[in-house]
């Protein structure tokens, strides 16, 4: 296979030639935003080669592809990835460096693509790159906000959010592809027209529309010329090439035309984990998805004349249940334009659906209320009517007599659509992302569903891009790696396990230890440049990182943070290893008890880090805006990975993972991927702690716990909890905790109380986390246990996961591309 020959004094050229056509401006005068712009045109001019032949090649060999749907795609920024992944790095590198610029700071000019809020958006992305870097045809299907996930600034302590304006300068890298725009259609009523031979044909009239307008970005193998494409859908008021409503009058419909396509795109929902129920999301998740079915549908028109075929050639996965309207709007495409029965179109219905659930959260399920998506939806919703009759007589045929069933499994009940039983109801493939997680749904939350369908149910765990997170984010430890074991790892993870032979090896423990020294340094300096605090780099880096909510438990983290320095007050001689803990999150606007939780730290850390009678051996930080380029930063400086989630709570967690690939010990709970990240690198190189999934749920299913036999039982914990109501963090407004309080200890009723336990679990983490200050000074033995660490991460490669979902559900073709021919 031949590849892309970097060419430096061509580069060069161009360059000084796009920052002129760009900007009338010398390179010399350009200033590192404008390099930045110019030098992203340049690397598109290779990319564009390669996406051309890839998808010649998808054309030729006509492969089977995936579209991958998601309402986010959390990419972080591109260039920097695309170069390492064309192999043009170091090339680059240098030709900027004869410019006169640095690349890490024109790299650093990009804004991030911020189209989703944490775990499944960033999953999404790193799916992508691994499809790409195997050479699977796939599209990510999903939606050009014109706002991504907001900025997030502190002032005086609290979150504000400011808007992400990621498009203001313009992105380089896409391609707008009005050719494929389709309209998407809203509201209205169906009339049912009977034709000659007694067909029913439903035709929906007095609708409003928009135009989807498809945005492609390049989406870039890793040293294979295979370059995919994200697509991401834009909208545009219909009429500026349907005049029709103008014609015959009707200014209203036009302007209310106009505002829906503007409000559609308009801006991500922040919240993660979390259903919210508004109208305008559903109108996001039925745009974007009527137009890329339509799309893949068109597309596979073009090519072949058999419908009933669609499966063969063509797969949806649903990433939640967000884009679960895929499958009645692919059943009215085949009933209404394709002119099938029923019987036809479900079976290639649910031949061509699968899906993926992210969470066992009661509060994450979407259900709409039937007046609302009637209202948006008539057809789609005669559809769901129609599944639901369907699904429940088949209910009522398995089971007999069994109304319960009917209750617990009914697509449509209690007034609402159930998006996770329509999802589950039209696919062939249901997937958990962790081994625990898919257990818990088989055996309790989708247990009636797994044993209807038990052949639908598997699992496929979680991974993450090595490209990224140690390749791009830790160039250090990357280079150290391929110096000791060869650089097969950065396209077969599990090499890494080579590695072991080093844990033992005192030179490279100092090695090691070294880079991670290096890059806490590099950390360090950006905290000191965005925050304004000093930490300390020879301190333990204990990082949690992650969306801020309750069930994650940063509260924990922070009374025990709290805990400490009552300690060290009783006794500042007290033995401890010097101490960071950083904290990064964003909490969704309107969650209340989150922003708090950011509040309270930072009071925390006002008062600790300006308490010169501890001698530093505490410190505090909150990191601002935390987002894919600089999470990249803190992986890679950290000592410690807190998972600390309620078990049975977090579906998988990706963060732990990235931790680990940098050689991060976890000190967590036995949840999500936690689970299986243990039994790769041994419970001796991991500090785990807290209750099990069994035990929650066993605590659950009677109705909780009294925290009150805690408080009233441990001096140390009434003594932190007590700080968070008489003005120890906040002398000016005693009451500013209350609510942080209340919900861990609400005396009126104990059912609410903790329902994360928090006080239930601290004891055992406060253990734990003595434990790590013990390890930590026998830095041989932490070294090692992190070199482990990173030898045995070798599962947690998205590529593994990606490698699976194709093994096991989606069947793709893998397509090599030449650039010869
Ligand atoms: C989200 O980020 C996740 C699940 C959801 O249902 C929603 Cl709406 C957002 C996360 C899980 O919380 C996390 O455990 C998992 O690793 C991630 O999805 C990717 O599967």
């Amino acid at each position: 296979m031949s590849s892309y020959q970097f060419n430096k004094e061509e580069f060069k050229q161009e360059v000084t030639s796009n920052v002129k056509n760009l900007f009338r401006r010398t390179i010399a005068e350009a200033t590192p935003k404008q390099v930045f712009q110019a030098v992203a045109y340049a690397v598109k001019d290779v990319l564009i080669d390669e996406w051309i032949a890839t998808h010649k090649e998808y054309e030729k060999e006509d492969a089977k592809t995936l579209y991958y749907m998601s309402m986010e795609f959390l990419m972080g920024r591109a260039l920097g990835n695309d170069i390492i992944n064309i192999k043009a790095r170091d090339g680059i590198r240098e030709a900027l460096d004869e410019l006169g610029f640095d690349l890490n700071v024109i790299e650093d000019q990009e804004r991030d693509y911020a189209l989703g809020n944490g775990g499944l958006g960033r999953l999404a992305a790193c799916f992508l790159d691994s499809l790409a870097t195997l050479g699977y045809p796939a599209y990510g299907c999903g939606i050009r906000y014109k706002y991504g996930m907001f900025k997030q600034e502190i002032k005086d302590g609290y979150q504000i959010e400011a808007p992400d304006d990621w498009l203001r300068d313009g992105n380089p890298f896409e391609v707008r592809r009005d050719e494929y725009a389709v309209e998407v259609k809203f509201g209205g009523y169906v009339r049912t027209e009977c034709d000659q031979y007694g067909r029913n044909h439903f035709i929906q009239e007095n609708y409003q529309s928009v135009r989807a307008v498809p945005y492609d970005l390049p989406i870039v193998g890793y040293g294979n010329n295979v370059v995919n494409t994200l697509m991401i859908w834009d909208a545009e008021p219909i009429n500026t090439f349907n005049l029709e409503s103008f014609d015959k009058g009707d200014y209203q419909t036009a302007v209310e035309q106009e505002n829906l396509a503007k409000n559609i795109v308009e801006v991500l929902y922040p919240n993660d984990n979390h259903y919210a129920g508004k109208e305008l999301r559903l109108k996001q998740q039925y745009f974007f998805i009527s137009a890329s079915v339509q799309r893949a549908v068109n597309k596979f028109k073009a090519k072949h004349d058999d419908i009933h075929k669609l499966p063969e050639k063509v797969v949806f996965q649903m990433n939640d249940t967000h884009p679960t309207v895929a499958v009645p709007e692919l059943m009215r495409i085949l009933l209404d334009e394709e002119g099938l029965t029923w019987e036809e179109a479900w079976d290639i219905t649910t031949k061509t659906c699968a899906y993926t659930n992210h969470t066992i959260m009661a509060e994450a399920l979407e259900k709409w209320p039937l007046e609302l998506f009637s209202r948006l939806l008539p057809r789609i919703y005669q559809i769901v009517e129609e599944i639901n009759r369907r699904f429940v007589e088949r209910i009522r045929q398995t089971y007999p007599g069994n109304e319960e069933k009917v209750r617990s499994m009914a697509i449509i009940y209690d007034g609402q659509v159930k998006m996770a039983h329509l999802a589950i109801a039209g696919s062939f493939s249901v997937n958990g992302v962790a081994q625990l997680h898919t257990e818990i749904l088989k055996s309790k939350v989708l247990k009636d569903f797994y044993e209807m369908d038990p052949w639908k149910f598997n699992n496929k765990t979680n991974g993450i891009t090595q490209r990224r997170f140690l390749l791009h984010g830790n160039e250090l430890l990357a280079n150290w790696v391929t110096d000791k074991i060869g650089d097969e790892w950065i396209t077969d993870l599990p090499h890494i396990k080579k590695l072991a032979l080093y844990a033992d090896d005192e030179k490279c423990q100092q090695e090691f230890m070294n880079i991670k020294y290096q890059n806490k340094l590099r950390l360090a300096r950006y905290i000191k440049e965005n925050n304004g605090i000093d930490v300390d780099p020879r301190s333990i880096f204990d990082v949690q990182v992650k969306r801020l909510h309750e069930y994650k438990r940063q509260l924990l983290n922070i009374l025990h943070v709290m805990y400490l320095y009552n300690q060290l007050k009783d006794n500042p001689e007290m033995d401890m290893v010097p101490r960071t803990f950083i904290f990064g999150a964003k909490a969704a606007a309107g969650y209340k008890i989150a922003k708090l939780t950011i509040k309270l730290i930072n009071s925390v850390a006002d008062v600790i880090n300006n308490d010169k009678s501890i001698k530093g051996k505490i410190k505090v930080v909150f990191i601002e805006d935390y987002r894919v380029s600089n999470a990249e930063w803190i992986f890679a400086a950290a000592d410690v990975s807190e998972q600390i989630s309620t078990a049975s709570k977090e579906a998988s967690g990706t963060g732990n993972m990235k931790f680990m690939l940098n050689g991060a010990l976890t000190l967590g709970t036995m949840d999500g991927a936690n689970v299986e990240i243990v039994e790769e690198v041994g419970k001796e190189y991991s500090f785990i702690f807290g209750m099990t999934s069994d035990e929650v749920i066993a605590y659950e299913t009677r109705g909780g716990y009294n925290p009150m036999d805690i408080f009233n039982n441990d001096q140390d914990i009434r003594r932190v909890l007590m700080q968070l109501i008489n003005g120890y963090y906040a002398p000016n407004n005693t009451e500013l905790f209350r609510d942080l309080y209340n919900s861990l200890l609400n005396t009126l009723s104990t059912s609410k109380a903790d329902t994360y336990f928090n006080l239930k679990d601290f004891r055992s983490y406060a253990e734990a986390q003595k434990r790590v200050d013990q390890a930590y000074r026998d830095e041989k033995w932490w070294a090692k246990a992190a070199i482990m660490n990173v030898a045995c991460s070798g599962k947690f490669t998205s590529d593994r996961t990606i490698q699976q979902y194709v093994d096991e559900i989606w069947h793709l073709d893998k397509v090599t591309v030449d650039m010869d021919e």
